[in-house]
């Protein structure tokens, strides 16, 4: 036969299964009675779908596609019926900014990069069901994101605010906390500014609890599972009551140590509390505190908060609060390090207990006279002269102190007692509710009318989709307005309530809306009556395996759990949880170790790869360069090498030594044969991919000398099938077969070799490795040694020499060392 190739043999296949619908997942697989396929057991493997850029896709792209299609390959051999979808994630700064740079309309960019990105993964071969293909921005997929929002509306958890929020001068939009680099715009590196901007807000915070249990069961790496936790920032605590000084009001703080009430020396407000303005008539320097607070609005969280940084406040003078545990009365400042939306926005300070506030003591220890020690270590002295000298806070739990009828008493009981004299206990979370606007072109409309009467009334369900109209001009406003606000026709509009003139929101999604519930529509894309059915929703779900890159850790994987919890909640899915199993993929890093990008001038691009090398060669590769979590240089080199064992592979079929007739192969064969069966396909289960191929490149090489059995090829050419699709169909039909291998099913590991724990046991013949003995546990000495002097290859080597001695390292190895004649002689 010829030589391999790849050009020939990878049209010829794309075609083929492309012409039969190989891959196509039936629609009604659960559901009909009649369907062949409702009984099977049913995989469901999801790749983050990506936002067709401009640039097309480099090499590092498809390295989490190509590693689903291996495992979704497998597991339809395994019986599995598999669903495997992909689609386009297309609204969005990304989109709108590419079609702003180079002046064509988002929609005909889009598409334009759509099919470019279309083409490009068609030629890897992947398994994908394109007849479920979705895209974000087709009206009759956003129609049912609208519809989502609106069901948030109808329970309360989307509601409209003007509190400042981030801007973007560069984009000209608002931006959630999430979409922030420290205090930069995350797309445009920007820093942002504070703007009182009306805006629609989703109230994730209700579910902050939720979102955190539900994490327990999942299995998912633990560095996400951590940032969620991270993000979502539970803390236990209590709020407390300061009754205000003349005042018919208290302030309320939040503290997560409420045992050390009795020595809170004064208490600090957050710039914007809503206190400073109702305190004023009592504020003697009302001039320097407006002054403060005006700059403080300016500023970020981050800068306000940052560890280094000197943290500043100022007095309100003329105003005092009442300690509850002392009596005293306290001062009252504000400051900007204390944040207006976690806790109450309100601390008491404690310099004895708390670094930042002992350090902010001593910047202002004339204002804020002096404080006393509450917490003392079991048996130890604390001296006030020394916490004060080497700013060094007793930050601990101990025994409290000169805290009246809390003397003696612990921290961890105190806290509960003091909390329930003074207050009560109270989890606060640093999550902060969705900013869900953006001042933009390109996303869903929020569909909602604003009318003069009526207020903010619902788009009637009917009406939806509500879609983008067509604008002359797509760019930005910079007046908090979307571009839409210019189109008149399009914004007045009859308030479907009372009939009177209503006007729409201009304000569109942000780019994270479509993601949060794409993998729900691949289950149904063409149902025009609900969101998915009910039935293929409870065949489908959960997702068994979700692959993708690491960043998206916050957003999209919080955004998404959010929205299937509610979801949930209202009886649209059945599982608490959309993504069971997640792995993050590691980067494809450029020759040089940088990051791909075309600013380095090191982007390799998967169609060049292809076409000199083949699909084949390029998904083999991706797979084989290390660990699939890890970020890993390309290496060329190392590419031709998989190139080469793919033409050892073809060699070894083809060239015409197989044995027809019944398996010959001898039993160390086998044991390497089923060996390697069982390691393939443990290490695409748990996705160790390189050593799969380790192991399929070992039995190669190890069984390329002899007369290979057509039992044991034809399991071969299985192991290989999910890695190199197209070079394995070939072979598979030089074999004589007429249906693709990829509707075989997978080989099996025979328990006679491969029992569930199962020992197999080299045996060494003066260094030489003669038999294999296969045990079903681990053996003794004994055993193995009756076991060996049974063995006709053994007794071969051995002949008529004698026996010196016998070692065996248990559960490795067993040797045998022979008289030797001339030893010592
Ligand atoms: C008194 C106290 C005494 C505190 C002490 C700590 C140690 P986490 O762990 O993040 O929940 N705090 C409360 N609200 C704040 C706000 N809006 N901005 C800035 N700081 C705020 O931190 C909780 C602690 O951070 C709270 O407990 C409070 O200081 C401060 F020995 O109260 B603590
Ligand atoms: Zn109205």
């Amino acid at each position: 036969m010829s030589a391999y190739d790849h050009r020939k043999v990878e049209k010829k296949w794309r075609e083929k299964w492309e012409k039969e619908n190989l891959y196509r997942t039936p629609e009604d697989s659960s559901i009909g009675p009649t369907s062949e396929d409702s009984g099977k057991k049913k995989f469901y493997a999801l790749d983050m779908f990506p936002y067709p850029s401009g640039d097309g896709l480099h090499v590092g792209h498809p390295k989490g596609y190509i590693a689903t299609d291996v495992y979704t390959r497998m597991k339809r051999m395994q019986g599995y019926q598999v669903l495997h979808p992909m689609g386009w994630d297309a609204f969005g700064l990304p989109a709108e900014n590419y079609a702003i740079k180079n002046k064509i309309h988002p929609r005909v960019a889009v598409e334009k990069n759509i099919a470019r990105f279309k083409e490009q993964l068609s030629l890897l071969g992947f398994n994908y069901d394109w007849t479920r293909e979705l895209n974000t921005t087709d009206p009759e997929y956003y129609r049912w994101t609208q519809w989502v929002f609106l069901r948030l509306l109808g329970k309360g958890l989307a509601y409209e605010s003007n509190e400042p929020i981030n801007w973007c001068p560069s984009c000209k939009t608002g931006l959630a906390n999430e979409d922030l680099d420290g205090d930069s715009c995350e797309r445009c590196g920007t820093k942002v500014e504070k703007r009182p901007v009306r805006q629609w807000v989703l109230k994730i915070t209700d579910y902050a609890d939720r979102l955190l249990s539900g994490l327990e069961k999942l299995d998912w790496p633990e560095s996400i599972k951590e940032s969620q936790r991270n993000w979502i920032g539970k803390s236990e605590g209590a709020e407390i009551d300061f009754p205000i000084k003349d005042y018919d009001k208290k302030i309320t703080i939040f503290t997560t140590r409420p045992d050390t009430l009795f020595g809170a020396t004064y208490i600090v407000l957050s710039p914007e509390h809503p206190l400073v303005q109702e305190l004023k008539p009592s504020i003697n320097n009302w001039d320097e505190v407006i002054y403060y607070v005006k700059i403080a609005l300016a500023k970020q969280d981050i800068d306000r908060t940052a560890e280094g940084k000197e943290k500043t406040g100022v007095a309100l003078k003329g105003i005092s609060a009442v300690n509850p545990g002392t009596g005293e009365n306290i001062p009252v400042w504000i400051a900007d390090y204390v944040l207006p939306h976690y806790g109450t926005g309100a601390i008491m300070a404690v310099p004895a207990h708390d670094e930042r506030d002992l350090r902010f003591w001593k910047k202002y220890r004339e204002q804020l006279g002096k404080f006393s020690a509450v917490i003392y270590p079991d048996g130890a002295e604390l001296e006030i002269p020394q916490i004060i000298e080497t700013a060094a806070a007793y930050t601990r739990e101990g025994i409290l102190r000169n805290s009246a009828e809390f003397n003696g008493m612990e921290s961890g009981r105190a806290r509960i007692e003091i909390s329930k004299k003074y207050g009560r206990l109270k989890t606060a979370y640093h999550l902060q509710d969705w900013i869900f606007s953006r001042q933009r072109y390109w996303g869903e409309p929020i569909p909602v009318i604003h009318c003069p009467a009526c207020g903010v009334v619902p788009v009637p369900e009917k009406d939806l989709p509500v879609t983008l109209p067509d604008v002359a001009t797509y760019e930005p406003t910079g007046t908090e307005e979307s571009p839409l606000a210019g189109i008149s026709e399009w914004v007045n509009v009859e308030c479907p309530r009372c009939g009177g003139k209503g006007k729409r929101e201009t304000n569109t999604m942000p780019q994270w809306a479509g993601s949060c519930w794409y993998y729900l529509r691949y289950l149904d894309p063409k149902n025009n009556t609900e969101l998915v059915n009910r039935e293929k929703e409870k065949y489908w779900l959960p997702v068994d395996l979700y692959v993708g890159g690491a960043e998206h850790a916050t957003r999209h994987l919080i955004y998404a759990r959010f929205w299937h919890k509610f979801l949930y909640d209202i009886g649209v899915v059945h599982t608490e949880e959309p993504f069971t199993r997640l792995q993050s993929v590691g980067l494809v890093l450029a020759e040089d170790g940088k990051k791909m990008s075309k600013r380095w001038g090191n982007v390799i691009n998967p169609d060049d790869i292809v076409e000199r090398f083949g699909a084949d060669t390029l998904r083999m590769y991706e797979m084989f360069m290390g660990p699939f979590s890890q970020s890993i240089a390309w290496s060329t080199d190392n590419m031709v090498g998989v190139r080469r064992f793919l033409e050892r592979v073809w060699e070894y079929v083809t060239d015409g030594s197989v044995s027809l007739g019944a398996d010959e192969s001898s039993d160390e064969q086998k044991v390497l044969l089923h060996k390697t069966v069982k390691k393939v396909g443990d290490d695409i289960e748990s996705m160790r991919f390189n050593t799969a191929i380790s192991a399929l490149m070992i039995y190669l090489n190890e069984t390329k000398s002899r007369k290979p059995s057509r039992q044991s090829i034809e399991a071969y050419l299985k192991l290989l099938a999910p890695f190199v699709p197209h070079i394995a169909d070939e072979l598979w039909e030089e074999m004589g077969h007429t249906k693709s291998i990829h509707l075989e099913s997978w080989p099996m590991a025979e328990p006679r070799y491969f029992k569930a724990g199962s020992v197999t046991i080299p045996v060494q013949v003066d260094g030489k490795v003669r038999d294999v003995m296969i045990f079903d546990s681990l053996p003794t000495k004994e055993e193995v040694g009756k076991k060996v002097k049974q063995s006709e290859k053994i007794l071969r080597f051995i002949g008529d020499k004698k026996i010196v001695r016998e070692v065996y390292v248990e559960g490795k190895i067993y040797s045998l060392v022979l008289e030797n004649l001339t030893e010592g002689s």
